[in-house]
C-alpha cells in the first residue's frame, strides 16, 4: 500500500481514539472526508499517476474512504453510548423493586364506610345493588307511595333535567326495581329479598353542618314471609355495632314516610359532642342517622309482591352522617371539601 495512505490512516485512527467528544468527530469527518480532505485530495491526486499505477492506487484510496467512514460511524456510536450511560449514572439511583412510597393516597371517608357496611349486610346475606342517579319521577316517589302533589315531596325538592328526570333524593328510589328483580326468586322459590343499594343523592337545601346538597345513603330492604319489626331492630344494631365497635347510644322514635307503616327515625348521641350539644347535631345531641321502618303494603303491590303474603322493612342510612359520626368529623362541608389535609388521614380499621 502506497506510503501517503498508510501514513494518513494512522493519522486518522490517532486523532479519532483521542477525542471524547461528539462535536470533534465531524471535524474529523470534514477533515478527511469533506470536499478538501486528506482523502478527497488523494482521489483527485489519482488523475497525475501513471495509468499502471493509477488502479492499484485508487483501490487503496477507496478501502482507506470506506474504513475512515466505517472508523467514524463506530467512533460516533461510542461517544453516543458513553453520553447515555453519563446521564444514567448521573441520575438518582431507582429500583423497581423498591416498595411503594408512603403517600399513595387514601380511600375517602365515605368509602372507607360504605365499604364496611357492605361487608357487614354481605356477611349476612345481602346483595349489594347499584342504581343510577339520574331517574325518573315515577322510581323516586310515584313507586314509592309519593304521589304528585303529596306534601312529602317538598322534604325532598331535588333537581331536574329539562326531560323531566332528576337526580335522586333518596335511595328509596331504587326499592322497586329491587322488588321487580328479586320478586320472582321470593314468590317461586321462597328465596327472600335481602338486598342494600348506596348511592349518592341531590336534594336543594341550605347546606349547614351537617346537610349537604350532595350525600350518600345506603338503603337496605328485606321481604319475606312474618318479617317484623324485631328483624329490623335486629338488624340495625348489628350494623351500628360491627360499624362503631363500641357502645353507642340509639333511640327509636316514630317518623312519617310514606313508604313505611309503622315508620321510624333511629337517632344517635351525637359523637362529636357527646351528646352535650353542637353545630354537627344542631345543638339537639342528637343526629338523625337511620330512618326505617316495614314496607308499606302499597309499596310491596306496586313491586309485584302480595302485602297479604309478605311484610319486609326498610331502612335509609345516611352515610355521610356515619362516616361524620365515625371518624369524629364536625363538619358534613369537609367531605366534599376535596380537601385532601382533611381527607387523607383516615383508614380503615
Ligand atoms: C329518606 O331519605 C328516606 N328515603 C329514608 C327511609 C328509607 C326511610 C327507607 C324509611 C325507609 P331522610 O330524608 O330522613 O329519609 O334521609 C335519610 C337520612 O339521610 C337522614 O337520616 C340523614 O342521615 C341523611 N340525610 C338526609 N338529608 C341529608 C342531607 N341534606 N345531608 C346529609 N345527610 C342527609
Amino acid at each position: 500500500m502506497d506510503e501517503r495512505i498508510l501514513s494518513l490512516k494512522e493519522k486518522m485512527e490517532k486523532e479519532l481514539s483521542g477525542i471524547s467528544d461528539l462535536a470533534e468527530i465531524d471535524k474529523i469527518r470534514v477533515a478527511y472526508l469533506g470536499k478538501k480532505g486528506s482523502i478527497t485530495a488523494l482521489m483527485k491526486g489519482m488523475k497525475e499517476l501513471a495509468a499502471d499505477q493509477r488502479k492499484a492506487f485508487g483501490a487503496d484510496v477507496n478501502k482507506l474512504k470506506e474504513a475512515a467512514m466505517t472508523k467514524i460511524e463506530e467512533k460516533t456510536e461510542e461517544l453516543r453510548r458513553h453520553q447515555v450511560e453519563m446521564e444514567i449514572a448521573s441520575m438518582p439511583s431507582f429500583d423497581i423493586t423498591a416498595p411503594a412510597a408512603k403517600n399513595m393516597g387514601s380511600y375517602h371517608p365515605i368509602t372507607l364506610v360504605q365499604r364496611q357496611c357492605e361487608n357487614i349486610f354481605k356477611s349476612m346475606g345481602f346483595t349489594v345493588e347499584d342504581y343510577p342517579e339520574v331517574v325518573t319521577d315515577y322510581e323516586c316517589f310515584e313507586a314509592v307511595n309519593i304521589p304528585k302533589h303529596h306534601p312529602a315531596r317538598d322534604m325532598q325538592d331535588t333537581y331536574y333535567l329539562e326531560n323531566g328526570q332528576l337526580l335522586k333524593s333518596q335511595t328509596s328510589a331504587a326499592q322497586n326495581a329491587i322488588l321487580r328483580k328479586y320478586g320472582p326468586a321470593l314468590k317461586e322459590n321462597g328465596v327472600p329479598i335481602k338486598a342494600i343499594f348506596p348511592g349518592r343523592c341531590f336534594r336543594n337545601e341550605a347546606t349547614d353542618a351537617s346537610h349537604e346538597n350532595t350525600f350518600f345513603q345506603m338503603e337496605g330492604m328485606m321481604v319475606d314471609k312474618n318479617i317484623s319489626i324485631s328483624n329490623l331492630i335486629y338488624f340495625m344494631k348489628t350494623m351500628l355495632s360491627e360499624v362503631f365497635r363500641k357502645d353507642i347510644k340509639v333511640r327509636l322514635r316514630p317518623g312519617f314516610f310514606p313508604f313505611v307503616e309503622p315508620g321510624f327515625e333511629l337517632d344517635i348521641s351525637c359523637l362529636i359532642c357527646g351528646g352535650k350539644g353542637c353545630p354537627s347535631c344542631k345543638h339537639s345531641g342528637w343526629l338523625e342517622l337511620c330512618p326505617c321502618g316495614m314496607i308499606h303494603p302499597n309499596v310491596l303491590t306496586e313491586g309485584g309482591i302480595d302485602p297479604e303474603e309478605y311484610t319486609g322493612f326498610a331502612f335509609g342510612l345516611g352515610l355521610t352522617r356515619l362516616a361524620m359520626m365515625k371518624y369524629g368529623i364536625k363538619d358534613i362541608r369537609d367531605l366534599n371539601s376535596g380537601s385532601l389535609k382533611v381527607l387523607s388521614q383516615f383508614t380503615d380499621d
